[in-house]
């Protein structure tokens, strides 16, 4: 495959509520949409999950964009590429910005699936007809409005629930949601709020038997945690500490964590996430695809690598609309009891409806 035009597109869309973690609240959501052609027109899409602020990571809408524009898109026109494996080859002479590169590599992937005819799940190895999906609940005004959400949630048939927690925001709210919902599978992501001073309190988080706590420490640790994992039972499920096959390597024989949240671009992309699904199940750690609050292309492509047989827990891609009013791919996400079924069209198997992504779109610019 040649690819001999790339438009980029800087896109604006209001989520349907605020998204509160323990580092603030958004509403406006800013990500890039990648479109990549081949010789004869068909295009692959991907989409740059980094946010307009550098909260989660380094990256942001704007470093991803001058990357894109500077170096990933020149490093890559009119190249011919044999295989999507072979983008993060032809990247490694950058380092870091995962995302930036992952918003090509993810294209490569779509593109090279829909010339091979198949759907991109069947050409990355996974075979699941369907997946099964949990929910992320962000930080709430009070514990009732939280309650209120998670009773939606779980009669929608969502198969587990995952809180944002941050300090003042734990131990008493996780107690008020076991004490209504004893048995649903629950789980706490604290988005790195604490420090093994708080140990006693999340030594105090393990009588709730939630599935796992993610990301309770430092974004670039996998020592203190190793240390917290063996003082406590619940679970650790790393994700922002996470970048790499080579991360997750040495996190698994630190003992940081038992659990892997993979996100494509945390990671730098679809053949990285399975490198990392392989490890993980080489040592019988589980994995589950993370989310972060995605347009349908970006959800399209976390829902082909769930597909792998090791994603074993429930990930958090949730359906189009508990986003977004209007999402701009056909058909939207639809999660029916906690189940998504895998589309069979070719490449990420959804269209982009692009009078739908004209209406959000910012900016654009076509590369040739
Ligand atoms: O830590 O997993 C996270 C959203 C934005 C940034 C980080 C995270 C999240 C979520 C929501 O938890 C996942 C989603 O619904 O897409
Ligand atoms: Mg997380």
């Amino acid at each position: 495959m040649k690819l001999t035009k790339i438009t980029l597109r800087h896109l604006k869309m209001r989520l349907k509520s605020p998204f509160t973690t323990s580092f603030g609240s958004f509403q406006d959501k800013e990500f890039l949409l990648l479109e990549a052609f081949n010789e004869n027109g068909m295009s692959g899409w991907g989409e740059s999950v980094a946010f307009d602020t550098p909260w989660y990571n380094e990256e942001t809408v704007k470093t991803n964009w001058h990357m894109l524009e500077d170096f990933l898109i020149p490093a890559v026109l009119n190249k011919e590429i044999n295989h999507p494996d072979e983008v993060s080859d032809i990247f490694s002479f950058i380092r870091k910005n995962n995302m930036a590169k992952s918003t090509v590599e993810g294209a490569v992937w779509d593109l090279y699936a829909k010339e091979k005819g198949m759907p991109l799940a069947a050409a990355l190895g996974g075979n699941k007809e369907k997946i099964e999906v949990g929910i992320s609940i962000g930080i709430q005004d009070t514990v009732d409005d939280l309650l209120r959400l998670i009773d939606g949630y779980v009669n929608e048939g969502y198969k587990r629930m995952k809180v944002k927690i941050k300090p003042g925001w734990d131990v008493d709210v996780i107690r008020e949601i076991r004490k209504r919902f004893p048995d649903v599978p629950l789980m706490a992501d604290a988005n790195s709020a604490y420090t093994l001073e708080d140990i006693d309190l999340l030594k105090a988080i393990d009588e709730f038997n939630l599935m796992m706590i993610e990301q309770p420490l430092a974004a670039d640790d996998i020592v203190d945690h190793a240390r917290l994992q063996k003082e406590i039972e619940t679970p650790v499920c790393l994700d922002e500490s996470i970048h790499s096959y080579e991360d997750a390597r040495k996190a698994i024989e630190l003992g940081s964590c038992k659990i892997i949240n993979i996100k494509i671009g945390r990671v730098g992309g679809l053949s990285e996430s399975k490198r990392i699904h392989d490890l993980c199940r080489e040592h019988g750690l589980p994995v589950w695809c993370g989310g972060m609050l995605e347009s349908g292309i970006g959800r399209a492509h976390n829902i082909a690598l769930t597909t792998l047989d090791h994603f074993l827990l429930p990930g958090d891609t949730a359906g189009s609309s508990r986003y977004w009013e209007r999402d701009i791919i056909e058909p939207e996400v639809v999660v029916e009891d906690g189940w998504i079924v895998v589309t069979d069209k070719p490449g990420i198997g959804y269209e982009p409806n692009y009078d739908i992504i004209k209406e959000f779109t910012v900016f654009e610019k076509s590369f040739t």
